[in-house]
């Protein structure tokens, strides 16, 4: 397994921000509630700034730090990496089905339709890596199953490159959706991902390091799973036994999002995870 030390953040900085760009969002937030979130906040900078006596010279290196955040595109890797899972957490409380998890800054729409059993795209190097075998079912929360079904994976090869974010990878490296069979079941086949290191040659990665945290993501694979009338969940699967579990720089793990893979009767490394469905209008 090889790790690079530092894939370039400018690259899929800049990748994740245009693609981010691609769409333009609102929210019916009102003026009461902006201001009084607003407010919070800059009190909360403010307590912050007396409480440790905040400098000019750090005022300036914050200043500076904020504009080469937007300049190297890492306004969504920072915020997905530090406040995502926040927002997560708030909004998923209302759900009885499969814990959810951040979407993070590189989800593509659109990825390949796969018919079950499938594999994913990848290429001779990826094949180097240990083979996958995923294979469960999707139902809703009375246990019913959802045929046509779709799961859309996304996942980092070994060295923690996405494919659409960087230009060294074909389009849909690494990515797929499968759709379920009248039974709602699902296979797929990918390769075993590594350890993801956010890049450290990027404003994110030099704060990381300036505050001697460290970098690392646990190996994870990411997924949508939809259905007709079904609340679509984005959620990540982790493996149990694996390195930065604890300690994920974008606290995104949960005890329920683990994988525990074993080797069957071919020698070959599987696991069953299904997935359960909230309806649309819980
Ligand atoms: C990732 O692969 C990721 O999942 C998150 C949350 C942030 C940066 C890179
Ligand atoms: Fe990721």
């Amino acid at each position: 397994m090889t790790i690079i030390d530092s894939p370039t953040a400018i690259g899929s900085g800049s990748a994740a921000t245009d693609n981010f760009k691609g769409e333009r969002f609102t929210a019916d937030t009102s003026p009461e509630r902006l201001s009084a979130m607003a407010s919070e906040a800059l009190a909360g900078f403010s307590a912050l700034i007396q409480k440790f006596g905040v400098t000019y010279d750090e005022y300036r290196v914050l200043k500076q730090w904020l504009i080469e955040v937007g300049e190297g595109g890492e306004w969504p890797l920072l915020l997905d990496v530090f406040v995502e899972h926040e927002i997560e957490d708030v909004n998923s409380r209302k759900f009885k089905g499969t814990k959810g998890s951040i979407e993070g800054p590189y989800y593509l729409p659109g990825a390949p339709e796969l018919s079950s059993p499938a594999t994913l795209p990848m290429r001779p190097e990826d094949r180097k890596q240990t083979p996958f075998i995923m294979r469960g079912q999707v139902t809703d929360l009375e246990g019913e199953p959802l045929a046509g079904s779709t799961i859309e994976l996304w996942h980092a090869d070994a060295e923690g490159y996405y494919s659409g974010f960087a230009p060294h990878i074909p389009d849909w490296n690494l990515r797929g959706t499968i759709v379920t069979d009248r039974e709602g079941r699902y296979e797929l086949t990918t390769i075993a991902p590594a350890p993801y290191q956010i890049p450290t040659d990027g404003p994110t990665g030099q704060f990381i390091e300036a505050a001697g945290w460290h970098p690392w993501r646990p190996a994870h694979l990411h997924l949508r799973v939809s259905a007709e009338n079904q609340h679509p969940i984005i959620t990540q699967l982790y493996f149990a036994g694996g390195e930065w579990l604890d300690s994920d720089v974008a606290s995104a793990t949960k005890p329920e999002l683990l994988l525990n893979p074993h080797t069957d009767d071919c020698g070959r490394n599987v696991v069953r995870y299904d997935f359960t469905l909230d309806p649309l209008d819980a």
